[in-house]
Parts: C-alpha cells; structure tokens; sequence
C-alpha cells in the first residue's frame, strides 16, 4: 500500500472471460488458405507466367507455430474461413432490434466481472469498451451494453488497437480518482476474424475472437474476496506505419473499395518485433521501478499476447533466469493474437497462486504504436 501511486485505493474486483465456441488449428487454417492459393494459381497461371501477377505462395502451420507460438484460434464462425471460395467468416446481419454481435460477445464476458466482483448494475456509474475495432461508429456499442445490462450513467467507446484494454482500464482509474465515478465496467470484446486477410499468408493466421471484462472500483466499497489494488498506470504512444489497418467511411468518398488491397490489417511484422520490443520492455521496467519494485522480483507479468518470442524476449529482459511460462504465462498458443484482450485473458486465467502482497503488471504493446501498463498487487491476507 505505501507505494500507491494514485490519490485514492483503486481496485479491479473481478474479472470474466468469453471465449467463442469455434476454434480452428493451423492445420485446419493452412490446408483452408493452401486449397485457396493453389486454385488462385491455377486460375490465374498465364498471367504469373506472364510476370503480371504474382503466385500466391503456400503457408505452413510449422512456420506459424514457430515464429508466432500460435497453435489454434477461436472464432464466433468457422465455416466460412475455412471455404476457400470465400475465406472470411459469415456473421449475417442483425435487426436493429437484437444486440449487435460485438455487444453480445462483451455482454457475456460483462456479466462473469460483475458476478466475480459481487456486483449489480446499479453499483456501476460507467461502461467503458476498449476494442482494436468498433462494429459501427453509433450508437456507441458501450452505450449498447450499457442499456443491455440495465446500467445507469454514462458510457462510451474508444480505440487504441491492442492497448485498448489497459488505456480503458487507465481511463476507469482516472474516473474514479477525479470522484467522476466510483464503480467502472471496462469491456473489451474484440472482435478480430472480419478484419483478417484471410488470403494473406504472411498474416492469417494471427488474430482471434474474444471477450474480457473488468470491474474497477474504490477499495472502500470492494467487497470481493479476490481484489487487486492498482498502484499506478503508465500510458505511452508513438506513431508508427508498421501496423496499420486502413479500410474506414472515407472510401466511399475517395472512390475506393473500402475492403481492397492492402486495406485490412497489414504489418511489417520483423520492424514491430525490433522496435516494440524494447521500447516495452524498457516502459515496464521504469513503470515497475517507478512502483517501488524491482523487475526481477515481480510475482508475474500478464504481458501483451501477439508472439512468443517477442515474450520471451521481454520477459528475460525483465526477469534475466528467472524468467519462466509460470511468471510470464501464455495463452497465445490457444487463443492467438486477441488485440487488447491478450494480456487481460493471462491476468484473469494466471492469478489465482498469488498471494496477498504479492505483484504483477498487465501491459500491452501494439498498434500504434501503443504500450499501456498497470502495476498490481493482491490485497487482503
Ligand atoms: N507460412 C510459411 N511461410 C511464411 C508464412 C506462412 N504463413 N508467413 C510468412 N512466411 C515466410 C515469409 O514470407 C518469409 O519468407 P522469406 O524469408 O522468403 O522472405 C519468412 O517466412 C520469414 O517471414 P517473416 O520475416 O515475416 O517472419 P518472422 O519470423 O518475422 O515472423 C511474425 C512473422 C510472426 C509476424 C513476426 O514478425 C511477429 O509476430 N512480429 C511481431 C508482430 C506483432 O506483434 N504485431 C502486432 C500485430 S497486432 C496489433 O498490434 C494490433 C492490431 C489490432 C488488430 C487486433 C484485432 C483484434
């Protein structure tokens, strides 16, 4: 507690998890996208012999679990990703009377944080959605949920692509410090497959669906028995091309086809690896430093969940040989790159061993580019 960074005892009292019911294996993805890219090559031969287009080169689901650490992902629909005549899910459209699909996927994972928190709407003030997308730009899928779940108060989205989760979490921090609010609901539902190329080998097979959800509140009025005291949030952007997503409203306007070439997410992922890399590890350092702690004692790090080896790499920075998957856990291997979620998922699967006193940091490194930090420690003993 002495080393409380924040004006007042802030703490995240639950936390819930809504994982789709579909998952696909590499194997599954690469036999779908090599049926693709060979039909492509066959139907468009003369013209790769003619040097006008190029092949469509074939992936392997030894290459991705080597380079990325990512076995499987789940999605909310499987079926159409693993058609080669279509490669994108099918999620048909909904009235306007029935909950969108990103709302239902951050309802449920909404209502486990409220019940792990011991929580009712009407303790909530604010709903907050952090996503790397939003389904549509109004109403505001937080304000959505909000009414979904009966919730008085105010509500509203935002995105800063993986970061999403910590900067919303920093955000409800902020609120309850400047007295705005006293019970804040972060949801992150982030729903990643409608984005991927799924024609793209160097890139579909990182992202999958998930939801998560935290209820972040003032000490005095917790009353869960597994609480965590935020001691301090750290926030850092610096703008980078290498991670960009570009489709937008815009389109229409510049006579463009919104979902063409080069419009969904793309990414030089060796310059991310080289660049994120320490300027995340280097953030938590000084964060936890800053924290009153040293990095290499640190209970646990729920880092960011986009690749193995850019975690490992952070974790031995921070840990040296003590680093292990037991201190830095991995979900990437089942859920793949989630966008915000990532780090959230590890925090809310890999803390029960702790002990009262004990510390972590959830962080997040992505997009952006956007590194976003919260040192934690478990209160009560
Ligand atoms: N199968 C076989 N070979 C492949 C494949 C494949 N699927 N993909 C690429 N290759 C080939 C390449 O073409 C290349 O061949 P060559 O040497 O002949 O040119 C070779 O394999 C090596 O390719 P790379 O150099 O690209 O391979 P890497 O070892 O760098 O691994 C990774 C690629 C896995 C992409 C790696 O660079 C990486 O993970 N980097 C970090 C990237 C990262 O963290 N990005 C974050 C992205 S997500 C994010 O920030 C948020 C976006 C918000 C959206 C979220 C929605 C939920």
């Amino acid at each position: 507690m002495s080393d409380n960074k924040l004006p007042r005892n802030v703490v995240i009292s639950g936390t819930g998890l809504w994982t789709p019911p579909h998952s696909i294996s590499n194997e599954e993805l690469v036999d779908a996208y090599n049926a693709y890219a060979e039909r492509y090559n066959r139907e468009h031969a003369a013209q790769i012999e003619a040097g006008e287009l190029a092949a469509k080169p074939l992936s392997s689901a030894e290459f991705i679990e080597k380079a990325s650490g990512i076995k499987s992902r789940y999605v909310v629909s499987r079926d159409g990703i693993l058609d080669p005549g279509r490669m994108r899910p099918y999620l048909p459209e909904r009235s306007d009377d029935e909950l969108c699909m990103q709302a239902e996927m951050g309802v449920a994972a909404a209502k486990q944080a409220l019940a792990a928190a011991g929580k009712q709407p009407e303790d909530i003030d604010a709903v907050i959605v952090g996503a790397s997308y939003m389904q549509r730009a109004y109403p505001a899928i937080a304000i959505e949920i909000q009414g979904a779940l009966g919730i008085d108060g105010f509500a509203f989205d935002m995105e800063v692509a993986c970061s999403s989760a910590t900067f919303a979490l920093q955000r409800a921090v902020d609120a309850i410090c400047s007295g705005s609010a006293t019970t804040v609901l972060v949801v992150n539902p982030e729903l990643a497959s409608p984005q991927i190329d799924f024609t793209d080998r160097d890139s579909h097979f990182i992202f999958g669906d998930v939801a998560v959800a935290s209820v972040v509140e003032c000490g005095e009025t917790a009353t869960a028995d597994d609480t965590w005291q935020i001691l301090g949030t750290r926030a850092k952007t610096v703008f980078s091309n290498n991670i960009r997503s570009n489709f937008g409203y815009t389109a229409r306007a510049a006579d463009v086809d919104p979902f063409g070439e080069g419009k969904l997410f793309r990414q030089n992922g060796r310059k991310v690896f080289k660049e994120v890399c320490p300027m995340a590890a280097a953030h938590i350092e000084s964060h936890v430093r800053e924290s009153g702690s040293e990095p290499a004692e640190l209970a646990r790090y729920w880092l960011h969940q986009a690749n193995i080896n850019m975690n490992n790499l952070i974790a031995k920075k921070l840990m040296g040989d003590g680093a292990s998957e037991e201190r830095a856990p991995v979900v990437l291997d089942r859920y793949a790159n989630t966008g915000c979620a990532g780090s959230v998922i590890a925090f809310h699967l890999y803390r029960d061993d702790l002990q009262p006193g004990e510390r972590g940091v959830i962080c997040s490194f992505g997009a952006g580019y956007s590194i976003g930090s919260l040192v934690v420690e478990k209160t009560g003993g």
